[in-house]
């Protein structure tokens, strides 16, 4: 990973001397162009496939890059057996396999997700196993993934997003077609699947949660990660949790979406226009009724040989939840710096806001819904809030020392958008907006070790101090959120 984003950064600056140099030719004659372009041509020479490949940068924002489709932890055997010198099974170029098992201990002292602010530990339990068949029966593809999440050690009462036995995650038959439009690939998926989109905001396949979001339906990709462009469109319904039985979804809750990429404009600028529709009728065990159009533009760059980096979101959602008209809208603006050090290290600053209630009384919905989307990195470790009634500056500060070891600061500091809508994962509200918008502040520090190639080592500590909000709708105690997690990846 380390060292694929020094290449990119490396071919970058390439690319971008070659832009100068013949913007600086124009003014010269055209036989100076001419013997710079074959001077070019021949330090690229040795390795034209090479300078070809088009590999367009991805965000540095946190949290914010997406897994298309396949896990991070399921590999090509072949590929796997190479690494291991595992010679019997280095022919096996068709199987796509992985295994992640992950123990995560918490700590948590005043739990604000909860009434009675519960002080707790606990012991989360996760395994996935993915298994893929690719290039066999092309252009059939199969794919399916296990999880199991299982929560110890604690006495609360369970939660579908911290439990969930021996689920079925995802199960899909692909039709893969390798070169179609522009000689890009086209892939048409049915079955159960788990997939981030744009920037992961509004759909994401979980990372930090115990229980990862699927969907059952179909969907179609023109274009792979590194097209110049993409286009990705879905219908699908959302699976609903059942800890102890097998998740199923309704017909009474869809999903559609379009989602476009354009990366040509890499590293200056990449855009990704969306628009998403959840039609959601109430019944027996989901009564919230929502039919939300959501709609946005994601675009992300870097500058300045990649020393600058910017990330900005802006999302409107209009439609009816509850049966009462909804008008909402969101954002997310980065702006990071990275200095050229061995550590490297990048000072980061943003702002995510979403818009809340105005007025309980208009007969109107403003809190905006975050739909599907992740938030643990993005809105704070605790787990305190989401994407719906914040205003919430940032800074952040992160180093790596070795291409093993990452550490990092967050300083977060969270207000109402609305003082008469709720802290919505505080679980408290004051309709007549006399309690202040200070929230508070939390302070998040993680590092994360990569021991040898099968496990990863992480530790976190976010600490909450309340603010005014908090003091004058009841109790106000510090709260503090600590883990240890190793992942064993095969
Ligand atoms: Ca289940
Ligand atoms: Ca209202």
């Amino acid at each position: 990973m380390v060292i694929r984003s020094s290449k990119r950064t490396e071919s970058h600056v390439n690319d971008q001397s070659l832009l100068d140099y013949s913007k600086g030719s124009l003014t010269g004659s055209i036989a100076k162009v001419f013997a710079i372009y074959l001077a070019m041509g021949a330090i690229n020479a040795p390795n034209p496939a090479l300078a070809q490949e088009f590999r367009p940068v991805t965000t540095r924002a946190v949290g914010a890059n997406r897994v298309s489709s396949r896990p991070d932890y399921a590999h090509l055997l072949q590929e796997t057996a190479q690494a291991n010198g595992w010679e019997s099974l280095e022919a096996v170029d068709w199987l796509d396999a992985g295994v992640s098992s992950r123990f995560r201990y918490e700590l948590r002292d005043h739990d604000y997700r909860t009434p009675g602010l519960v002080s707790d530990d606990a012991l989360f339990t996760q395994t996935l196993v993915y298994l893929g068949i690719r290039s066999v029966v092309d252009p059939l593809r199969l794919a399916g993934e296990f999880m199991d999440s299982r929560r110890l050690l604690s006495e609360r009462i369970s939660i579908p997003n911290e439990e969930n036995f021996t689920e079925v995650l995802q199960a899909h038959a692909d039709l893969y077609f390798e070169s179609t439009i522009d000689g890009e690939p086209l892939t048409l998926m049915a079955g159960r699947m788990t997939f981030d989109a744009v920037d992961r905001r509004l759909i994401a396949r979980n990372r930090y949660r115990n229980v990862i979001n699927s969907f059952d339906g179909f969907r179609a990709r023109l274009g792979g990660d590194r097209s110049p462009w993409e286009v990705d469109a879905f219908a699908l319904r959302p699976v609903e949790r059942d800890i102890d039985d097998f998740d199923e979804s309704y017909n009474s809750s869809w999903l559609y979406g379009v989602t476009g990429y354009w990366r040509a404009g890499s590293p200056n600028l990449e855009v990704e226009p969306y628009w998403l529709l959840l039609n959601q009728e109430p019944r027996q065990g989901l009564p919230l009724q929502r039919r939300l159009h959501t709609f946005g533009l994601h675009a992300f760059g870097q500058w300045d040989a990649a020393q600058w980096d910017y990330d900005l979101s802006l999302v409107g959602q209009l439609g009816e939840t509850r049966n009462l008209p909804q008008r909402a809208w969101a954002a997310h603006a980065e702006l990071g710096y990275s200095w050229k050090a061995d550590w490297k290290p990048r000072l980061a600053g943003w702002m995510n806001y979403a818009s809340g209630d105005h007025d309980p009384g208009d007969g109107m919905q403003q809190r905006f819904d975050p739909l599907f989307g992740a938030t643990f990195a993005f809105y704070g470790y605790s787990g305190y809030f989401s994407w719906q009634n914040i205003m919430d500056p940032a800074m952040r500060f992160s180093i790596q020392p070795t291409d093993r070891l990452r550490m990092e600061l967050i300083m977060r500091a969270f207000w109402l958008a609305s003082d008469q809508d709720a802290w919505v994962r505080g679980l408290r509200i004051d309709t007549q907006g006399d309690s202040g918008s200070l929230v508070g502040q939390e302070l998040d520090l993680r590092a994360s070790y990569a021991v040898w190639r099968w496990v990863d080592l992480e530790v976190v500590y976010a600490h909450f101090f309340p603010g005014p909000f908090v003091a004058n709708t009841g109790r106000n105690p510090q709260s503090s959120f600590t883990y240890f997690q190793a992942t064993l990846r095969f």
